[in-house]
């Protein structure tokens, strides 16, 4: 049977789901998605968003695929995990069709009319029962940003609910809040090409090599010979291959910056001109005054001579700086401040609005950018505020849907839905394409709560994930590779993903099934206009009007394709889309006075610091470039599995292992106040004395984990708590 004569599984349950040859079961397919010799898609792992040629067969059945040699973004390479991008929807545990706890307490598959039956009655009667803040959704930064728009208009708009949030939380929230914060909006101003026109690049936090590879190859390309300066507790494989490494004491960061701007404001190592772009330098520079380099030497463990140093090296006039940041700065108690600090750094070092400068966070997932923007989560659609008519009142007439129905209410953020959850608060959550119950900060509380809901609903391409298992009722979803899309990657690049597979069995692109969940909940006439994704498309690009992010220069998806993917903003006056462009060239910012803000405020002591009962200091983060998070699509890869260690280890230092005495590969236990786990040692000079690492893709690693949060950005701490190790 040929793959394009396959009948929509489910019925006509609407009249667009009826699959046509040739379209994947996509509904209205425009002619350049009909099967050719080859197509294009930006990569589903990473914010590098790097773009993959896919090599199809006569059904337009993507058989192979290779990196695409001319995309400005990755300039024909791709990491292991992109090579490899077709494997995971191969996999025997894909989930193929609904499937709904029965009596008896088990998962049993079902069809979708029983499945769209079951997500009505239940979470309308919790809303009946407890009202519009009872039910929640979780969701990504993972799918293309208009099923993540979709998604947020559908549930507050259409079904009328409140609290949503996504994964996001877990990885970019303190960025967003940084940016928003200092510039009037969440706007990261660099380019990738900024990494080869650089003097200095400074990496804090961040481990391209490992988490970025393509980003580090661009790193690679600088014919400037430049400084490359890694800011990290761990001698990671950025670290060890960049041109000086400040091993500072975890969460010394803040302090750290604080005395770097110290000597340079106490030296007179200024922009002037820049400076006059910002509001907040007279208290900041009485504030940085007690941050000598000698007084923080005990909280950061850098000597003063260093920090000497580098401030001159960050402040040379004659040079341009950089400076990058990912999770080491992001997973903090105080991440937006020390955020805020990079960023003040270069407003007042002028590095900023020209090539080879810029305080750039690197994103994570390949659309957290897309998320942050137009999920409808935590900001209105388009990066607008709730809380104000003006902007709702605009999203109601382009959406056609009645003001009434456009809340002004915000939601609360992750950590508050969970707790609400525990308060008794929120009854019904639908988690989308993330698995929190792996992935949150300290798992076993988590795992606890869902004896709390009485209705769970898992969206995800896997059965087998640890929400899923979980689940009252699994939504099968059609996943990378089998529906189209945007996403925005980290210099703010949006770029297609194409539909080149069939998804296996019943299952549905995201999108399919938040249409059929509007018509099930009978709100469906607000979203006639979402017939498919670019119609979608063209909807978010109408709202981004007049905002920072606009886009209405973007003609369709075929224009972002002929451009090599392109920046926003881009409103259409832009001379040419294709230049690598970025933010503040002009030195105004978003806020109403036109000037950044420079924010700060004191360092902060561990949340929970190590002490006799729990000696050491625990880090987590990425293994290796070959595993991604849960591990739920990288491990449905033979060559991927191969490249990485099966089960959890440890690293730690030898004179930690020989004061303990423990052998290499020995099993250890590693519990915290929390939970408990095994790992096997890795014994490694990567790590300092009193340190230990984890890497995150293990399920057991969060039951360790600390839930402490970012006041400003509520994003989990998930990389400073306290354990103990103890032989097996
Ligand atoms: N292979 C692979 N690539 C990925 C991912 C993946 O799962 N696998 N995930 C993607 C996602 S969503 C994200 S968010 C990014 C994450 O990318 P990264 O942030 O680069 O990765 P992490 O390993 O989480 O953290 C980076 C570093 O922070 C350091 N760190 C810990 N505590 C501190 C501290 O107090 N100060 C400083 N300065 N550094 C500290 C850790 O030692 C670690 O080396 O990677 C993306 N890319
Ligand atoms: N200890 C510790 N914990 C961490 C971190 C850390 O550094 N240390 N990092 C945090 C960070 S930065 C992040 S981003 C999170 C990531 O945490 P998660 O988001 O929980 O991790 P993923 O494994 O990427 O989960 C994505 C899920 O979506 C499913 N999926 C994939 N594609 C689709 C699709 O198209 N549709 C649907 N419906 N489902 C799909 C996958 O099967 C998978 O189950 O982890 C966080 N947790
Ligand atoms: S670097 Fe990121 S975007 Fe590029 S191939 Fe690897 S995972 Fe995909
Ligand atoms: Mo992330």
């Amino acid at each position: 049977m040929s793959l394009f004569s396959l009948k929509s599984h489910n019925g006509p349950l609407t009249k667009d789901l009826v699959q046509e040859p040739g379209n994947f079961g996509l509904g209205k397919v425009p002619s350049r998605l009909k099967p050719a010799t080859t197509t294009t898609s930006i990569c589903g792992y990473c914010a590098t968003g790097c773009q993959l040629k896919l090599h199809l067969d006569e059904n337009g059945n993507a058989i192979n695929l290779s990196p695409q040699a001319g995309y400005p973004v990755n300039l024909g390479m791709a990491c292991p995990k992109g090579w490899q991008a077709l494997d995971p929807l191969d996999s025997p545990d894909r989930a193929t069709a609904p499937l709904l706890r029965d009596e008896s307490g088990k998962l049993a598959e079902t069809d979708w009319k029983t499945a769209l039956e079951a997500f009505t009655t239940r979470f309308k009667s919790i809303k009946e029962k407890h009202g519009a803040e009872s039910v929640a959704f979780l969701s990504t930064g993972q799918i293309p940003f208009e099923e993540m728009a979709f998604l947020g208009c559908l549930f507050k708009f259409g079904m009328g609910f409140i609290h949503a949030d996504a994964n996001t939380r877990q990885c970019m929230a303190t960025a967003a809040t940084a940016y928003k914060q200092s510039f009037g909006f969440d706007a990261p101003p660099g380019s990738y090409a900024d990494f080869e026109e650089s003097d200095v690049i400074v990496l804090v936090g961040a481990n391209l090599c490992i988490a970025h590879p393509i980003l580090w190859q661009r790193v690679m390309r600088n014919k400037r010979n430049p400084q490359i300066i890694v800011i990290d507790p761990r001698s990671t494989e950025t670290a060890q291959a960049a041109t000086q490494h400040l091993a500072l004491k975890p969460k010394g960061d803040l302090a750290l910056l604080y005395a770097i701007t110290h000597c340079i404001l106490r030296d007179g190592r200024i922009d002037e001109a820049s400076i006059a772009n910002t509001e907040g330098i007279e208290e900041f520079s009485e504030f940085v005054k007690d941050y000598s380099p000698k007084s923080v030497e005990e909280k950061t463990g850098i000597p003063a001579a260093t920090v000497e140093a580098i401030a001159r090296d960050v402040s040379d006039p004659e040079k341009r700086v950089s400076w990058w940041w990912t999770m080491g700065v992001n997973q903090s108690y105080e991440g937006t401040r020390t955020a805020q600090a990079i960023i003040n750094l270069c407003l007042i070092t002028g590095n900023i609005g020209k090539p080879g400068t810029g305080p750039n966070s690197v994103t994570g997932q390949c659309n957290a950018m897309g998320s942050r923007l137009f999920s409808n989560t935590t900001s209105l659609i388009g990066g607008h505020d709730f809380g104000n008519e003006a902007h709702r009142r605009k999203v109601s007439g382009i959406l056609d849907i009645p003001y009434e129905n456009i809340t002004s209410q915000t939601s609360l953020a992750y950590d508050e839905i969970l707790n609400a959850v525990v308060d008794g608060k929120i009854k019904g959550l639908w988690i989308i394409a993330t698995n929190p119950f792996h992935s949150w900060v300290d798992s076993e509380k988590i795992a606890m709560l869902r004896e709390n809901l009485d209705f769970l609903v898992v969206q995800d391409m896997y059965k087998t994930t640890e929400s899923a298992r979980l689940a009252d009722l699994v939504l099968p979803a059609a996943a990378w590779g089998e529906k189209d899309g945007c996403f925005i990657n980290s210099e703010r690049r949006l770029g297609t993903i194409k539909p080149v597979r069939k998804a296996p069995g019943q299952a549905l692109t995201d999108f399919r099934i938040f249409r059929l969940i509007a018509d099930a909940w009978g709100c469906g006439e607000h979203f006639k206009k979402w017939t498919h994704s670019e119609a979608a498309f063209l909807l978010i690009r109408e709202i981004s009007t007049g905002q920072p992010c606009d886009i209405t220069g973007i003609r369709d998806y075929q224009h972002i394709d002929e451009k090599g993917g392109i920046q926003w903003p881009f409103p259409g006056k832009s001379p040419d889309e294709a230049k690598e462009r970025r933010l503040f060239e002009d030195g105004k910012f978003y806020k109403p006075s036109g000037k950044a803000s420079i924010l700060f405020s004191p360092p902060a002591e561990l949340p929970e610091p190590p002490d006799e009962k729990y000696p050491f200091l625990l880090l987590t983060g990425r293994g290796t470039s070959s595993q991604w998070h849960t591990q739920s699509r990288t491990s449905k890869s033979k060559l991927l599995k191969k490249l990485y260690p099966e089960n959890a280890y440890l690293e730690i230092n030898i004179r930690d292992a020989e004061r303990l005495g423990i052998k290499d590969g020995q099993m250890l236990c590693i519990s915290s106040r929390r939970g408990e786990m095994k790992a096997s040692a890795y014994i490694a000079p990567t790590v300092q004395e009193g340190q230990i690492f984890l890497p995150m893709h293990y399920p057991e690693v969060n039951r360790l984990t600390h839930s402490s949060f970012d006041p400003h950005s509520r994003q989990p701490n998930y990389k400073a708590c306290a354990v103990e190790i103890t032989s097996i």
